[in-house]
């Protein structure tokens, strides 16, 4: 069984904390996997693309993805203390977070990543990222570095009217 966890909002002392590797023993830890579980079960309750550990108060360096429909090879992924190897290129695009509610922004962000990682079996992968599943692992990395995309977007503003409610629900569903 995997349960729903409460995602923590702006404000939250977490979500701004550097968050801690995990230590390798651990993720063979039966916790450990009910907890990456619970991370599946709340992101696509919400709905999201991805989901940081810090977003439901668990300060590690560990995050869910799963593209679903946009890019259906690109999920359900778990990344464990991820690291980028390279970065380049840049584009724009507007971007929404579970963890700030009803705000969107304009983000500029690598257009191609390559991404280091463990995954939940602590086997070691490489991911070569482009498009939203690239700015997917931006997202999710600056919240292990306790950054929210507030911090850093263009145009910030809530989703107020109708037309920019649909447009952050499209950007939260990608
Ligand atoms: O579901 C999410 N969609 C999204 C869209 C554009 C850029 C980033 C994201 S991540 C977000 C879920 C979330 O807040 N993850 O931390
Ligand atoms: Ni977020």
């Amino acid at each position: 069984m995997a349960y729903l966890r409460e995602i923590i909002t702006e404000g939250h002392p977490t979500l701004r904390k550097v968050a801690k590797r995990v230590n390798v023993g651990e993720i063979a830890d039966p916790i450990f996997q009910q907890f990456l579980d619970d991370m599946f079960e709340t992101m696509y309750a919400a709905p999201g693309i991805g989901l940081a550990a810090p977003q439901v108060n668990v300060s590690k360096r560990v995050f869910t993805v799963d593209l679903q429909d946009d890019e259906p090879e690109h999920g359900p992924l778990v990344l464990i203390n991820p690291k980028f190897t390279l970065t380049e290129g840049e584009v724009e695009a507007t971007e929404g977070c579970l963890s700030v509610p009803g705000m969107v922004g304009e983000m500029t962000r690598f257009e191609h990543v390559v991404c280091h990682a463990l995954d939940r079996n602590g086997k070691k992968i490489e991911l070569d990222a482009m498009g939203w599943f690239a700015r997917c692992l931006q997202h999710e990395m600056d919240h292990l570095d306790g950054v929210l995309f507030i911090d850093k977007a263009q145009n910030l503003r809530p989703a107020a009217t109708d037309e920019e409610r649909a447009e952050a629900e499209a950007a939260l569903a990608r």
